[in-house]
C-alpha cells in the first residue's frame, strides 16, 4: 500500500489515503506499560541531585503510556559512538519503559554516502560504492531542506541522481530493519520516506521491501510512483502486515529490475509500527565528532531554517497525534568544551572552554530550536529540553566540567519544560573504570556499550524520580525550593501532586512535602 499524506506547512500534496483516517484504521492498543514505574535497574539507589527540575518533564515521559512522543538527540562522536553511543542506550532505556515506535528520521545519503551509524537495529544501506549518487549541492530547489556535503549537522545527506544519469538497480538504497528491531513487535511495519518532485519529471520509482538476507525473498511491491511535481515534497510510505521474523530492508529499487529513473532525489527514511500508538523515537538531529556547543550552534545556525523546520515537522508528524507532537530535546556535549578555543557563539566571551561560553552556547542552541519549532507552526509548550552535560572523566578537567554541570542546572531551571541531568552524581570515574565503562585506559572520552546503556538507564531513572518537595531537585529542601516552585506554578508548570493539572492543591501538597523534607 503506497498513500501520500499532508504536512502542515510544506507543500505535501495528498493523493489517498489521509492522517486521520490511518489514524483511526490504527488507534486501536492500548497502554501495556506504566511510564511511571520503570523497571529497578541494576544499581537502583538514589542519586542524590542527580536530576535538576524533572518535574518538568514528568508530563511527558507520562505521556509517553498512551501516545506517541519522540526524542531529538544533539552530541559529539558519544551520540552514535561506533553504532552505538547514546541513541543505543536511549533505545534500549526506552525499550523497557513505554516502548519504542519508531526508528526515527534517516537521511538516504548520510555521512555522504558511507553512513555513520546511526540507527538503533537499523540504518541505511551505505551507497559510497556505486559511485552513481550526488550527496548534495544539486542545485535543484530541495538544497535547502538537507545541507550540502560540507555536512554542517554532521550526516545528514540526500541522494540525487541528475536528469539523464544512469543507475542500475542493484545499487541498493534504502533503510533496513533487523529482526530484533523494538518496532518489530506486532509484525506489521510502515516505512515512511521523503522525495523530492521535479516539474516536468516522466521519471517513476519503484519501491519495494524484501528480507535483507539470502535468498532476498522480495516481500512488498509498489505500484511504478510517479516523481513529477511542482518542486515540492512528497511523504510516501509503503507498508508490509505480518512481516516474516527476518531483517528486512526498504529499498527505492528492486536489485534486477527496472534501473533508477532520473531525476531521483531522496531525503528521509524511516520505519514505524503502525499498531504501536504510544511510546517513543529517537531521533538523531545532530551528530558530530569533535564537536563542542560551540561548533553545534554555529552549524545549527548555518542551516538553512526550512531544513530544522522540516526535520521537526516530520518527525511531530510522525507522531500522528491530532492533540500534536510532544517532542523532548536532549543535548550532551562538555567534553570538547574543554578545548573549545572560538568565541561564543552570541556574545563572543573568551575563552570558549569558559563556563560563560558554556552557557552562552548552550543558550544559543536552544534559543535556535525553539525558534525553528515554533516557524514550523508548533506550539511552544509541546516542546522539552534536556540538558546533560558529558560523563565524568576525572583527572585535571573535572573541576570545569563540574563547572558546566552547574551551569547547565541553571540555564535549565531557567527555563519552562527544562531539566538537567548531572551524569557526574550517576556516577564516578572509580565507578566507571571498575565496571569497564571508559572505552579505554587511555580514552575516558568514549564508552564502552555497556557504559552507555547503563548510564542512559541511570539517567531516564533518576528523572523518574523527582521528589516534588526538593522542587530543585539538588537535594536540599530549602528556600530555593520556595522560589523556584512559585515561579513554576504561575506557569502552570507545577503539578506537585501529579494529577494532570497545575492548581492550588499542588501548593497545599508541595508546602507539606517542603516542611517535612519529604518526597
Ligand atoms: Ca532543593
Ligand atoms: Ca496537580
Amino acid at each position: 500500500m503506497t498513500m501520500n499524506r499532508p504536512s502542515s506547512r510544506f507543500p505535501v500534496r495528498v493523493l489517498s489515503m489521509s492522517l486521520a483516517a490511518t489514524l483511526q484504521m490504527f488507534a486501536v492498543g492500548q497502554p501495556r506499560f506504566d511510564a511511571r514505574t520503570p523497571p529497578a535497574g541494576p544499581d537502583a539507589r538514589q542519586w542524590p541531585g542527580a536530576a535538576i527540575g524533572g518535574h518538568r518533564l514528568a508530563p511527558f515521559f507520562r505521556a509517553s503510556a498512551h501516545r506517541r512522543v519522540d526524542i531529538l538527540g544533539i552530541g559529539d562522536s558519544n551520540h552514535v559512538y561506533f553504532g552505538h553511543g547514546w541513541e543505543e542506550g536511549w533505545n534500549t532505556a526506552l525499550s523497557v519503559r513505554s516502548g519504542v515506535y519508531g526508528t526515527g528520521l534517516h537521511t538516504f545519503g548520510e555521512g555522504s554516502g558511507n553512513g555513520s551509524g546511526i540507527g538503533h537495529r537499523c540504518g541505511v544501506f551505505s551507497t559510497i560504492n556505486s559511485g552513481v549518487f550526488e550527496y548534495g549541492d544539486s542545485g535543484t530547489a530541495f538544497d535547502r531542506f538537507m545541507n550540502g556535503t560540507v555536512r554542517p549537522t554532521g550526516n545528514s545527506n540526500y541522494i540525487y541522481l541528475p536528469p539523464g544519469a544512469e543507475a542500475s538497480s542493484f545499487n541498493v538504497t534504502g533503510l533496513f530493519l533487523s529482526s530484533n528491531s523494538p518496532i518489530r513487535a506486532s509484525g506489521d511495519v510502515r516505512f515512511q520516506y521523503v522525495i523530492g518532485r521535479f516539474e516536468d519529471s516522466i521519471a517513476r520509482m519503484r519501491p519495494i521491501i524484501r528480507v535483507n538476507e539470502f535468498p532476498y525473498s522480495l516481500l512488498v511491491q509498489s505500484e511504478p510512483i510517479s516523481m513529477a511535481g511542482p518542486n515540492d515534497l512528497a511523504v510516501l510510505e509503503l507498508s508490509i502486515d505480518d512481516a516474516p521474523a527476518a531483517d528486512i530492508g526498504f529499498q527505492l529499487a528492486l536489485p534486477g529490475g527496472p534501473d533508477y529513473e532520473a531525476p531521483l532525489l531522496a531525503l528521509y527514511v524511516s520505519a514505524d509500527d503502525p499498531q504501536r500508538v504510544y511510546g517513543y523515537a529517537y531521533n538523531v538531529l545532530y551528530y558530530g565528532g569533535g564537536s563542542s556547543l560551540r561548533t553545534m550552534a554555529g552549524r545549527l545556525n548555518a542551516l538553512d531554517p526550512a531544513q530544522l523546520e522540516l526535520f521537526m515537522s516530520l518527525t511531530a508528524d510522525g507522531q500522528r497525534d491530532e492533540a500534536g507532537p510532544l517532542t523532548l530535546v536532549r543535548i550532551n556535549s562538555g567534553l570538547n568544551d574543554l578545548r573549545s578555543i572560538e568565541p561564543s557563539f552570541v556574545a563572543g566571551i573568551v575563552p570558549g572552554s569558559s563556563p560563560e561560553a558554556y552557557e552562552d552556547n548552550l543558550r544559543a542552541i536552544i534559543a535556535e530550536l525553539s525558534a525553528r519549532w515554533r516557524a514550523a507552526g508548533l506550539a511552544d509548550e509541546s516542546l522539552y529540553f534536556l540538558i546533560t552535560p558529558s560523563h565524568p572523566i576525572g583527572g585535571s578537567d573535572a573541576r570545569l566540567l563540574a563547572r558546566y554541570g552547574d551551569i547547565a542546572e541553571q540555564v535549565a531551571l531557567s527555563l519552562p519544560r527544562a531539566a538537567c541531568v548531572r551524569l557526574d552524581r550517576l556516577t564516578d570515574p572509580s565507578e566507571m573504570v571498575e565496571r569497564g565503562w571508559y572505552r579505554a585506559a587511555d580514552d575516558r572520552y568514549h564508552l564502552t556499550q555497556p557504559g552507555y546503556i547503563e548510564l542512559s538507564q541511570r539517567e531516564l531513572e533518576a528523572l523518574e524520580r523527582w521528589c516534588p518537595g526538593d522542587w530543585t531537585g539538588d537535594d536540599a529542601f530549602d528556600s530555593a525550593d520556595i522560589v523556584q516552585f512559585l515561579g513554576d506554578w504561575e506557569r502552570g508548570e507545577a503539578d506537585a501532586d501529579q494529577d494532570g493539572s497545575t492548581d492550588s492543591e499542588d501548593v497545599v501538597y508541595f508546602l507539606q512535602l517542603w516542611d517535612s523534607s519529604g518526597c
